[in-house]
């Protein structure tokens, strides 16, 4: 690895959490009590033989706080990883919005991203095949403003209401506590089949959005329509997007198998290693706006969070750049105390009618009391704004603040009216004033009643390649389900979505698709209209393709902290390792050698060199290509571990580049590589520039048909 950058990240949040930092450097251990500690491994006892004294406070104090060390997960997206950054937009977005983050261009504002699963907990691995929660805090000068989205851009339900329902249907059974970080079970596709609405989000699930390279390389979406209002009090509407500059890049299922064995932290350590490497992943801002005027002129409806505005219809504005340049210090402090809120807004920014963002604005306040235990979590140091904070709420566990004075209520005169309210002019929050006149009802707008036409468009959009995957993938996760009656349900109403996708996955089940839905809904569940009353419309096409859905016009030639194996042993050909790796390096990929042996590895011409990881240690999965310099005995000792053959195998199997130079072809004969030598991403004895235009390109996905018979 590259040495890490100087340290030139500071912003106001970074000094604001320096109050609370301690790392006890050169200090003498004590009680939490400030007592000096001079023994910390026996207990006090009578007589050296003798029973532990209850008199022991200092035993008492550090197995009580141990005790306690543990607080509830986060019912969802319990696994995540964060770190810090700062926003800086590059042109003043006035005409939409007031709000100074998007108005002001002299502004670095700070911000704290945590990405996350959703199912598993907090102990699961990195690659299960599901959503990746995207939440971005921005401390901005007027307050904090969370945009707490997904790296999908819709969602499984169009109320709140139904949100317990989805989720209980998906987290582990709850008889047996089986499986863990997985959507393939019974209980999520009967939910799933008797819930059409959830189809859009289920198709991006089966797709290979659900298994990211890394956290660096996916979208993110805030999914709901929200809107910006300028200084003129106007509104429009917006849908927030985050483009990763590093492209949009994801894994095979056979490789996130394997990785949940080989790393389970592999996300979380990517994103860790490329921040302490100095290669900052970033992302740019873009807004689709869309005028009030507009609203009713889709095919869709704006507040239906199951729908998405294709960028060909509304394009993605991009307005300024995210970098995340900061390890948090410490996860539990920063990572797992962070409480973000949907309705953390500042002003020009406000919220629309979705019923699903609106039942969110109840949830995330109630859910960090139980999870983070008081109403007073807004003063853990990573939730506290970097503006100051003046009311008249008091009190409650583990107050932080020490408020003076007599008053703590409006209006007050001995307190001399403090704190006074904020005049409009100074940037008070108002709601927008929409016009609202309507009957109370439990009801829902036929127009959210769609729900094939968007998962059609979704698959029509993918390349043959990612179309492959995403069959196999429904394939896999509805063979797991147990019911008959499932499978077939969710068969038929794939069918309504693409005739062609069904069908592959009716061969890959072993089942004819329905003429018609059995078991309908009223007959399982008893009769409801609410369910009766939104069975999806006919399917309709207001566009042909969307490319902005598809993963292959999402690419970069950039292969910046890709990781590139070299498999090696004493005897190596050290100047063909040299060439390739400043070449690489140049470009800001990361090297690794590994040798058939840890400690170090001596070339050809007798120099020693460190070995990153002895071959038994680790695994093709872990590396994005691979490289094999030539030298003979180097090769021959190669030749002898089978690890090294099942690497290239792998890695033939996974689309991934491979170069050879002089002997090293010799491994590609002895592995399936015999049968690639023609292939677009197989280099034998060619310039480095070769292979990083290989690396760039990701994965040679037409390798797929034939590699994927490579028994690895
Ligand atoms: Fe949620 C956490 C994203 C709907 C209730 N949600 C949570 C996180 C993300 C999302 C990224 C993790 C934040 C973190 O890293 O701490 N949630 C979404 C998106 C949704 C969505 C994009 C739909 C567009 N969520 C949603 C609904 C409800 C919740 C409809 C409840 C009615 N979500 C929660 C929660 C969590 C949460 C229970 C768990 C931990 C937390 O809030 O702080 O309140």
């Amino acid at each position: 690895m590259s040495k890490p950058k100087q340290n030139d990240n500071s912003t106001s949040k970074s000094e604001d959490l320096q109050k609370n930092k301690e790392d006890g450097k050169d200090q003498s251990m004590t009680t939490n009590q400030g007592l000096k500690v001079n023994d910390t491994n026996n207990s006090l006892k009578a007589g050296e033989r003798g029973a532990t004294l209850l008199e022991d406070f200092i035993l008492r104090e550090k197995i009580t706080h141990f005790d306690h060390e543990r607080i509830p997960e986060r019912i969802v997206h319990a696994r995540g990883s964060g770190a810090h950054g700062h926003f800086e937009l590059y042109e003043s977005q006035e005409k939409y919005t007031k709000a100074g983050i998007f108005t002001d261009t002299s502004r670095k504002t700070p911000v704290f991203v945590r990405f996350s699963t959703v199912a598993g907990s907090k102990g699961s691995a990195d690659l299960a095949r599901d959503v990746r929660g995207f939440a971005t805090k921005f401390y901005t000068e007027e307050g904090v403003f969370d945009l707490v989205g997904n790296n999908m851009p819709i969602f499984f339900i169009q109320d709140a209401m139904k949100f317990p329902d989805l989720i209980h249907s998906v987290k582990p059974e709850p008889n047996r506590e089986i499986p863990q970080a997985a959507s393939a079970h019974d209980t999520f596709y009967d939910f799933v089949s008797h819930t059409p609405e959830t189809l859009h989000n289920q198709i991006w699930l089966m797709s290979d959005r659900a298994i990211p390279r890394s956290f660096r390389m996916m979208e993110g979406f805030g999914i709901h329509t929200f809107r910006l209002i300028n200084e003129e009090g106007k509104s429009h509407f917006v849908k927030f997007h985050w483009k990763p500059l590093l492209g949009v890049h994801s894994i095979t299922w056979d490789e996130a198998v394997k990785i949940h064995g080989a790393d389970s932290d592999f996300h979380r350590r990517d994103l860790w290693d490329a921040i302490e490497a100095g290669q900052y992943p970033e992302w740019e801002l873009g807004f689709q706006i869309v005028p009030e005027e507009d609203e009713h002129k889709f095919d869709f409806d704006l507040l239906d969070p199951t729908k998405l505005i294709p960028e060909e219809m509304v394009p993605v504005k991009r307005i300024g750049k995210m970098t995340l340049n900061r390890n948090p210090d410490n996860f539990f402090a920063e990572t797992e105390q962070v409480a973000f809120h949907p309705g953390h807004l500042v002003p020009g920014i406000d919220f629309t009618n979705d019923p699903l963002l609106q039942g969110r604005l109840f949830s995330y306040t109630d859910t960090q009391l139980s999870r983070l235990g008081s109403p007073n979590f807004h003063e853990i140091p990573i939730n506290r704004p970097v503006n100051e904070v003046h009311n008249n709420q008091r009190d409650a566990h583990m107050r932080m603040t020490i408020n003076k004075g007599k008053t703590a209520y409006f209006p007050n005169s001995i307190g001399g009216g403090c704190p006074h309210l904020a005049k409009m002019a100074e940037g008070g929050f108002t709601s927008y004033e929409e016009r609202v006149d309507a009957k109370k009802v439990r009801e829902r707008s036929e127009s959210f009643s769609d729900h094939y036409s968007q998962p059609a468009l979704f698959y029509r959009s993918l390349q043959d390649w990612e179309k492959e995957h995403l069959a196999a993938a429904y394939a896999f996760e509805i063979g797991k389900c147990t019911y008959d009656h499932i499978k077939k349900r969710m068969l038929y109403l794939i069918s309504q979505i693409d005739k062609d996708l069904a069908q592959k996955v009716s061969e890959s089940l072993g089942m004819e698709i329905p003429s018609e839905i059995e078991n309908p809904v009223n007959q399982a569940i008893g009769a409801d209209a609410d369910v009766e009353k939104h069975q999806p419309k006919e399917k309709k096409n207001y566009l042909e393709k969307s490319e902005a859905l598809s993963q292959t016009h999402l690419k970069t030639d950039r292969i910046t902290s890709r990781k590139i194996a070299v498999l090696v042993s004493d005897g190596f050909d050290g100047k063909a390792l040299m060439e390739m790796k400043e070449a690489l390096e140049e470009k800001g990929a990361v090297i690794q050698l590994l040798a058939t042996h840890g400690g170090t590895v001596k070339c050809d011409k007798g120099k020693e060199h460190q070995v990153d990881a002895a071959l038994l240690t680790t695994e093709s999965v872990l590396f994005d290509a691979v490289f094999v310099p030539g030298g003979e005995k180097s090769v021959n000792a190669l030749l002898e571990e089978a690890k090294a053959k099942k690497f290239i195998n792998e890695a033939l199997k996974h689309c991934k580049a491979i170069a050879v130079s002089k002997e090293g072809e010799q491994l590609l004969d002895a592995t399936y590589g015999k049968e690639f030598k023609e292939d677009a991403c197989v280099f034998i004895n060619k310039n480095p520039q070769k292979f990083i235009e290989g690396i760039a390109k990701h994965r040679n996905w037409e390798r797929e048909e034939k590699a994927k018979k490579i028994p690895a």
